[in-house]
């Protein structure tokens, strides 16, 4: 049997607003010469993009990162239409600081897996680095990617403040 592997990933998200933080794990795919899309798709705004995107990920998809605020519900929704591993990344909301989007996101019931994030910047970049990991099991190049982040990353601590 002839294994299928893209090296691709989608990264969505519920809405425009949602962009200042998921830009973060935009700047990241590329630093790691990583191929991605990025779309807004909004679960209860533009649910038939959502399901049509979710269908047809595993055609073009090794991971999907969706960030959602709010109720959160984009990227459980996706999960349940595709068997490509997901990532949800809690936008921090206005209202309640992320913990609404974090909860939502995190409580996914037994039998439909989203891997959640911090919430935030920190979480956007962190689901980019996650999924450059789970692509790297198969692709050394993205592996390698990833190892020269971290000692890049472990040059730029200073041993005194
Ligand atoms: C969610 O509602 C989005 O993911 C966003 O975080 C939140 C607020 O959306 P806007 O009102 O800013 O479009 O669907």
């Amino acid at each position: 049997m002839k294994l299928k592997m893209y090296h691709k990933i989608a990264i969505v998200m519920g809405s425009q607003s949602d962009f200042s933080t998921m830009k973060d794990c935009v700047k990241i795919l590329k630093s790691l010469k990583i191929s991605f899309d990025v779309k807004i798709v909004s679960a209860h705004r533009t649910p038939k993009r959502l399901y049509e995107f979710a269908k047809e990920s595993e055609k073009s998809y090794s991971v999907i990162i969706a960030g959602a605020g709010g109720s959160a519900h984009l990227p459980g929704m996706i999960a349940s239409l595709t068997t490509v591993p997901v990532i949800g990344v809690p936008i921090e909301s206005k209202k309640l600081k992320g913990l609404d989007s974090l909860l939502s996101i995190v409580q996914m019931p037994r039998g439909i897996p989203v891997g959640t994030v911090a919430i935030g910047e920190g979480g956007a970049i962190n689901a980019a680095l996650l999924a450059a990991s789970i692509l790297g099991i198969s692709n050394s190049k993205i592996s390698n990617q990833l190892k020269q982040y971290r000692i890049r990353q472990t040059k730029s601590v200073k041993l005194k403040p």
